[in-house]
């Protein structure tokens, strides 16, 4: 170890205590986000970068990746990875600067103490990494924190920030001292001294105390729900545990009602602000409708149906009073969402803030608690953990259709078979085929199913209509004609009487379209 240069050394062990604050900076934004709401740098760094893939390169990476749940958690590591990469380097730059003070000023006042030149360089360096970050995530600095007010969310973010970094900085200059051989030692040839073992002791707390929160952090997460599909028996009202779910969050936001605002402003003669007790002492009614995800495949479960409570939107914007020249609504989620539709739609008696859900409040994962709803339009503008509403004179863009998805975002006409499942042989006997028809807001006018891969076609029964808003349920008792293979076929027609598109097209941009066909074995 003697001849072990000196200047490699404590690089080496700066890089470590760089390595250590940069475990205890990511354990204190942990708490921060459980405690407080603070959104964390991964879900800043995703959400910026999530709304500037383009749709094709997007489901690519989802596809070559496995699901989007997985492409959220790799980017969760790839950020605690690249925190702790640039800890190291900034732990190696502190200790190179602290090492050439020391040797400025000769042995006998060397020691890994403070420097200040390497104090000011680490204060720059907090410094500009922090305007760097505000800078870089300033439309989403306003997000989360509970949901409260934006201007104060966005102070307190910001400010939170500084104090991770701050924090970050304080626990590299102790870490480094404590884990850094003073130069006695080095002569001694016993660069790790008691202290060393310490702070690795310490080290190893702290690595075990951020796992044990992230631990917390992940069971708040969404990967447990996100992608929950509604299928199997499907009820005409979907029960609320049972409601698809997507969501762009890695944890979806926890708004405090009690700080919970919804700012309705931009081009409007008055700007209104509601909380909560506003909202819901306003006329409501009450209007089941279906909500599917424009992602959702042929056949696939990513819709339901609910009775939602709530204010017609209308009314909200009535009492603003919409300047002239509006064109475009927008509307922002605490979580940093934005969605947008025109403002015709948003005047529409059915467009609703929506605050409960099958009689009880808007569970956490469906907007806790507001969200718009607005039917005809796919489950994306229905923009959930509402808190402001802004109007706009010029054509806006939402969160999905900066990714290239849309542009209109109007329900495409589909039906699907829900039962029975098809993975074994049946019967030869008369068989109960179930499933759902829906047309946004078209209504549903007749859906029709083909034994024959398509050449006949019969009538299927309407089991259940709702209204226009919502999807049918139909049956139809097929009787085989033969054992073998078969090859059965839904169709459904809109209000107006108009067939589904039949032609086969994937979902992105526009929406799935295609006949739902499933192969059956009758032995
Ligand atoms: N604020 C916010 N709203 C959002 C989303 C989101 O990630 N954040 N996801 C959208 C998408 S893609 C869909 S399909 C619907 C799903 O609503 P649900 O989870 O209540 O079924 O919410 C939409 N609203
Ligand atoms: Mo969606």
């Amino acid at each position: 170890m003697t001849d072990q240069s000196p200047t490699r050394q404590p690089l080496a062990v700066g890089a470590l205590a760089g390595v250590v604050a940069a475990l205890a900076m990511t354990l204190v934004q942990a708490l921060l986000r459980l405690g407080l709401g603070v959104p964390s740098p991964a879900e800043l760094i995703g959400d910026r970068l999530g709304e500037r893939v383009p749709v094709k390169p997007f489901l690519n990476l989802i596809g070559r990746i496995g699901s989007y749940g997985r492409l959220k958690a790799l980017s969760v590591f790839g950020v605690l990875l690249a925190t702790l990469v640039l800890g190291a380097v900034v732990g190696a730059i502190y200790a190179r600067l602290t090492q050439r003070q020391q040797r400025a000023d000769g042995p006998t006042l060397g020691s890994p103490e403070l420097s200040r030149r390497a104090v000011i360089v680490l204060a720059v360096i907090v410094g500009v990494a922090w305007v760097v970050s505000v800078a870089a995530f300033w439309p989403l600095l306003s997000s989360y924190y509970r949901g409260a007010p934006r201007g104060t969310a966005r102070v307190a973010n910001a400010g939170w920030l500084l104090f991770a970094y701050a924090f970050f900085a304080a626990s590299l200059v102790v870490a480094y001292r404590l884990l850094a051989p003073r130069p006695a030692e080095v002569s001694e040839n016993s660069p790790v001294g008691r202290r060393a073992l310490l702070a690795g002791g310490a080290g190893l707390g702290l690595a075990i105390a951020t796992g044990g929160v992230l631990q917390r952090l992940y069971t708040r997460s969404t990967f447990s729900y996100d992608g929950l599909q509604n299928n199997g028996d499907v009820t005409p009202i979907t029960p609320n545990d049972r409601f698809y779910v997507v969501t762009q969050n890695l944890i979806d936001p926890q708004v405090d009602k009690g700080a919970w605002r919804l700012e309705i402003g931009g081009d409007v003669e008055r700007p209104r602000q509601y909380d909560f007790a506003g909202i819901s002492r306003l006329p409501s009614v009450v209007q089941e409708s279906t909500l599917a995800c424009i992602s959702n495949s042929v056949g696939g479960g990513l819709m339901s149906n609910a009775a939602w409570k709530g204010v017609p939107l209308r009314q909200l914007l009535e009492e603003a009073r919409p300047r002239s020249n509006v064109r475009d609504v927008v509307f922002h989620g605490v979580d940093g969402y934005t969605d947008t539709f025109p403002l015709a739609k948003a005047m529409d008696p059915t467009t609703l803030v929506a605050y409960e859900m099958n009689g009880q409040a808007l569970p956490l994962r469906h907007g806790f608690p507001a969200r718009i709803i607005v039917p005809g339009l796919y489950g994306e503008k229905n923009v959930k953990w509402i808190d402001r509403i802004q109007l706009s004179a010029t054509d806006e863009q939402g969160f999905y259709e900066n990714q290239g998805w849309g542009p209109d975002f109007v329900v495409q006409t589909q039906s699907r078979f829900s039962a029975p499942t098809f993975d074994r042989p049946l019967p030869m006997a008369p068989v109960m085929l179930k499933g759902t028809a829906f047309a946004g807001d078209r209504g549903i006018s007749k859906v029709e199913v083909s034994a024959d891969d398509g050449a006949s076609w019969q009538p299927a029964t309407i089991d259940y209509s709702g209204s226009r808003l919502t999807w049918s349920l139909w049956s139809y008792m097929w009787t085989p004609s033969r054992s073998g293979e078969h090859r059965l076929v839904v169709r459904a027609f809109d209000g107006g009487a108009k067939m589904q598109v039949d032609k086969d097209r994937k979902s992105g941009p526009e929406g799935a379209t295609g006949l739902h066909k499933v192969s059956v074995r009758i032995s």
